[in-house]
């Protein structure tokens, strides 16, 4: 036999083995012949967080929650600050679609006018986990919420005033940013418990803001000069703002009964100074719940529709003690 012979009844052989093998060999299991599913890992993802503002210390610890963890877990974050403006998140949204992300988490300035974004996230199949705030959009528009109750923040203020008052009196409310669901839950909530002996005499927006509560609170004091027994803050950098004015007017702690949320380290100065008599807590922290969620998404598992924080009230005795060991 020639050597071009041996190597042609070769590959003759070769290919009728292959014909054999692949008629004869039994059916292998179908699970077996799917391609095998990929388990995806925080390295596979990339997560879109348009950030509303930094209008806070509430804020700064939310965003900072999210950077460290993308960084310890090894996502890749697309961060982008919307100074407070609904379409500068809308357009930070449209990007992200645009660059393919696997998830976007949002936390809404406000709570209407999301519906076609949503939808437009939707349609390029990639979920949304609302964050903080909540929308009023359809739930099917949205894979998850994970946030605060805020009525129910705002009724464990109204049940601080009712125990500071229990033979009523004037409040105001310094409330946040306008159509916020902060504002708008918390507003609701301290109207459902607050005893009907107290009045809220006003209320006014300070946009979540130290800058804007000390120019209300001002105005609040000109108008109600010696009308008032307390005040009602939606969050503590508000609380701090008024504070200044409520010095400058010559008031003392105690004098006003104060209120406020979100337990940052500025509002356990204010209870340690006197000034506010509660902190109901709201949480930051939620860089890494929204990832672990994320990923669930990402890999097609059961998740929670609505994930609520776990939250309590601060008081002045102990917050001295916990002052240091605050993360916010
Ligand atoms: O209370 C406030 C921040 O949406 C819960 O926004 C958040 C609120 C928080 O600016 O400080």
């Amino acid at each position: 036999m020639s050597r071009k012979m041996f190597y042609n009844l070769l590959a003759v052989l070769m290919l009728a083995s292959l014909v054999l093998s692949a008629c004869g060999a039994p059916a292998a299991p179908a699970a077996t012949q799917a391609p095998a599913k990929k388990t995806y890992t925080y390295a596979d993802m990339t997560l879109c967080y348009p950030q509303l503002g930094a209008e806070s210390d509430w804020r700064t610890a939310n965003t900072a929650s999210f950077k460290e963890t993308a960084q310890k877990l090894g996502v890749k974050l697309i961060f982008s600050d919307a100074q407070q403006k609904q379409e500068n998140q809308i357009s930070a949204i449209r990007s992200c679609i645009q660059q393919g992300v696997n998830v976007i988490a949002l936390p809404p300035v406000v709570e209407t006018g999301w519906d076609a974004v949503l939808q437009e996230a939707k349609d390029a199949n990639i979920p949304v986990i609302v964050v903080d705030r909540s929308v009023t959009a359809d739930a099917s528009l949205y894979a998850a919420h994970i946030g605060s109750d805020m009525v129910i923040e705002g009724k464990r203020s109204a049940e601080e005033f009712n125990k500071l008052l229990p033979n009523g009196g004037n409040i105001l409310e310094l409330s946040g940013t306008t159509g916020s669901g902060a504002a708008v839950g918390r507003a609701k909530g301290f109207r459902e418990a607050l005893n009907p002996n107290i009045k809220i005499i006003d209320s006014q927006t300070g946009n979540f803001t130290r800058a804007e509560g000390k120019p209300v609170m001002e105005a609040f004091l000109k108008k109600y000069a010696g009308q008032i027994d307390g005040v009602f803050f939606h969050n503590d950098d508000m609380a701090i703002g008024a504070v200044e004015a409520i010095k400058a007017a010559g008031l003392k702690p105690g004098d006003l009964k104060m209120v406020s949320i979100d337990g940052t380290r500025g509002g356990f100065q204010l209870m340690i100074d006197g000034w506010l008599q509660a902190d109901v807590e709201c949480n930051p922290l939620l860089g890494p719940q929204t990832m672990e969620l994320a990923l669930k998404l990402m890999n097609g598992e059961a998740i929670t529709k609505e994930v609520l924080t776990n939250e309590s009230v601060f008081y002045p005795d102990k917050a001295a003690e916990l002052l240091p060991t605050r993360q916010y």
